[in-house]
């Protein structure tokens, strides 16, 4: 296997590694087998160089040089490349967009009094949002408010218009370079839908030309449909303020009835958290000889629970098959993205019930509940109620829940951050300014078999926080952080000097969970929020992103929008273009100069974690601030072992 660090282990995760051990042994396929039956992967996919966008083909490019140079239509690699990227750029933007639409719809309903089990929790959110807009608020009631602000959002996605409403966040520079290029975007939608135009065969042959609009489709999700999911979210189940819970396959519990929420949709999970508090549901599984009903998040699910509610959170994406292999699972709620078909056939070796609960996302194998917000919690105790009734099936023989919890920090929205530092940035720029912090991170993305399990975030993430670089963690990134046991203020004693410092006093960790992936959103504002307290443009900061073990089509898109928006990026899994060098040298170089941002690749953590110090050090250099020597920052760290520090 062509994997990062493996070392015989295929997760650095304690509980991952024991339930792997269950899984070999009774011979229960996992992710990582099914990759096994797939190696050697297609070589011409791998490098982009495949195009099945008619049916004059299927077409292929010879990366040698020696077959065919052109698709039968005339395209040659640099268009198959980037218009195979584009594709999966509009469909990340497309699927982050339309999770903001689901929640917009629902959000609509509520303020038009027509749901039940859901409420406007941030008022002065609200406010805000609508203020934004021109929109009045004063001597007017809330549902009033949300109605006009749900239209005003409804306009973002499909209508004619010059560019979104968030765009008022980016710096005036920013703004100003996106129009000069082309790149603003005018509607969530219809970036997407332009991308899948120019794709079609015979429209936009132009590489150059195509990626541009990718960077623009990115942006409709960055700051246009990601945004609105994570502003109303806000607003119906509250901001995120800190708050502690615990992390890994120990917060299943023996005597409970556990019910795991996955995916991404806090609309039904939210609902299903009050459910489970129904006397009479906790009654009935009391009565089925259980000790009381248990909730557990995964995947960003699973982060907005953690977030809002302090549910525990059992794992990150690899960990859903092995969470249903504890046994003591009763059911699987799941709503959309990222949820393994696989999960109802693991489900069968045991007595778990996969409940699928969205009509746009159904499961062969899953019962469907379908998702109604005007009959919310109604839906989400017969939920509930499904899981208690599979607890007299489970086999307690064979329930192995094999660690003990860890704590986790989670909650840190732009608000809490700036709460916590006394309501504006400025005591965050003036560390960053003097060298105590020496600039930020976000890290962000998935899990992939492709990197052994967690490693890639916890290592990058240990060498930063080390060298006095504060990290920001959304989706399956911060639940390996926590896994990790790097999330707690207790961490800080891992950090460098400086920033240890200052999460000291503010009694914070050294890496900080801004929640779900939609949530990198949050990432951008506050990006802003400091381009704004320096009056400088975002790709002057001393900032950078990672992905160090994407997988998803949505994490392409945030590593574009977030390049886009000035931020230089490192991925550690390579994305299908080196078929085209015009295409590499386009996103890893020229970028550079348009933009002011560009991408690298790099699969090791260690060497990914000096790109990015080199990389902030030359940005408070030309900011006139304090620098340390590039020289200095050179491949002489420790090795990983001190990082191993999730077991
Ligand atoms: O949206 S990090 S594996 S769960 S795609 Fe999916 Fe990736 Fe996890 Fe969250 Ni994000
Ligand atoms: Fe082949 Fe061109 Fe059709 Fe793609 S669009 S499948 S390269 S003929």
């Amino acid at each position: 296997m062509s994997a990062m660090n493996f070392n015989g282990n295929r997760s650095l995760a304690r509980d991952a590694q024991k339930i792997l051990e269950r899984a070999d042994d009774e011979r229960i396929p996992t992710v990582w087998d099914r990759l096994a039956a797939q190696e050697p992967q297609c070589g011409y996919c791998a490098m982009g160089l495949s195009c099945r966008n008619c049916v004059m083909g299927p077409c292929r490019i010879d990366p040698f040089g020696e077959g065919p140079q052109k698709g039968v239509c005339g395209a040659d690699a640099d268009t198959i490349v980037a218009r195979n990227l584009g594709r999966s750029i509009a469909a990340g933007a497309s699927a982050h967009s339309d999770h903001g639409r689901d929640i917009l719809e629902t959000f609509e309903a509520l303020a038009e009094g027509k749901t039940i089990g859901y409420r406007i929790t941030d008022v002065e959110k609200l406010h805000a949002l609508a203020r934004e807009r021109g929109i009045a608020t004063v001597s007017r009631p809330p549902e009033e408010i949300a109605r006009e602000l749900a239209r005003a959002m409804f306009e973002e996605f499909g209508t004619r218009k010059q560019s979104l409403d968030f765009l008022s966040r980016v710096p005036e520079k920013r703004r100003a370079l996106w129009r000069k290029i082309g790149i603003t975007p005018r509607g969530i939608d219809r970036e997407s839908v332009e991308m899948m135009h120019r794709t079609h065969m015979g429209v936009d042959n132009d590489y150059a030309n195509i990626l541009l609009h990718a960077l623009r489709t990115s942006l409709s999700d960055g700051w246009g449909g990601s945004m609105i999911a994570t502003e109303l979210s806000d607003v119906m189940f509250g901001t995120p303020r800190p708050v502690v819970s615990q992390v890994n396959l120990g917060t299943l519990k023996p005597d409970h009835v556990n019910i795991a929420l996955h995916g991404h949709n806090p609309m039904l999970s939210d609902v299903i958290v009050q459910a489970a508090q129904d006397p009479e549901l906790v009654r009935l599984a009391k009565e089925k000889g259980a000790a009381g009903i248990n909730l557990v998040g995964l995947c960003c699910t699973g982060n907005e629970l953690l977030m809002r509610r302090g549910i525990p959170m059992a794992g990150n994406h690899l960990m859903q098959e092995l969470a249903i292999m504890t046994g003591a699972l009763e059911a699987m709620v799941v709503d959309y993205q990222c949820i393994m078909p696989s999960v109802t056939d693991v489900a069968k070796c045991f007595h778990t019930q996969v409940i699928s609960t969205f009509d746009k996302a159904k499961f062969p194998g899953a019962i469907h509940i379908p998702f109604d917000p005007e009959r919310g919690i109604e839906i989400g105790k017969q939920i509930v109620r499904r899981g208690i009734e599979a607890f007299p099936y489970r086999n307690p023989q064979r329930v192995r829940i094999p660690v003990e919890p860890v704590p986790m920090m989670a909650g840190f929205s732009v608000e809490a951050i700036l709460g916590a530092l006394g309501g504006t940035p400025k005591p965050l720029v003036d560390a960053i300014a003097k060298g105590t912090i020496r600039g930020a991170v976000g890290i962000v993305g998935c899990n992939n078999p492709k990197i052994q399990q967690d490693y890639g975030h916890v290592t990058l993430t240990r060498r930063l926080i080390e060298n006095d670089v504060l990290v920001l963690v959304t989706g399956c990134a911060a639940i390996a952080n926590g896994k990790a046991g790097q999330m707690m203020p207790e961490a800080a004693e891992m950090a460098g000097p400086g920033l240890r410092s200052v999460c000291q006093a503010l009694g914070i960790p050294p890496v900080l969970h801004l929640g779900s992936c939609v949530d990198n959103s949050r990432i951008l504002v506050l990006a802003a929020a400091l381009a704004g307290a320096l009056g400088v443009d975002i790709d002057q900061l001393p900032l950078a992103g990672a992905a160090p073990e994407w997988y998803s089509e949505k994490a392409a898109t945030i590593g574009t929008y977030v390049v886009a928006s000035g931020i230089f990026t490192v991925l550690g899994v390579q994305p299908p273009i080196f078929g085209s060098k015009k295409v590499v040298d386009l996103l890893a170089g020229g970028l550079e100069s348009i933009v002011g941002a560009k991408f690298a690749v790099e699969p090791d953590p260690e060497k990914a974690a000096l790109l990015i110090r080199r990389h902030i050090e030359s940005k408070r250099e030309a900011l006139g601030l304090p620098r340390l020597p590039l020289e200095s920052i050179r491949g002489a760290e420790a090795p990983a072992a001190s990082t191993h520090a999730a077991d």
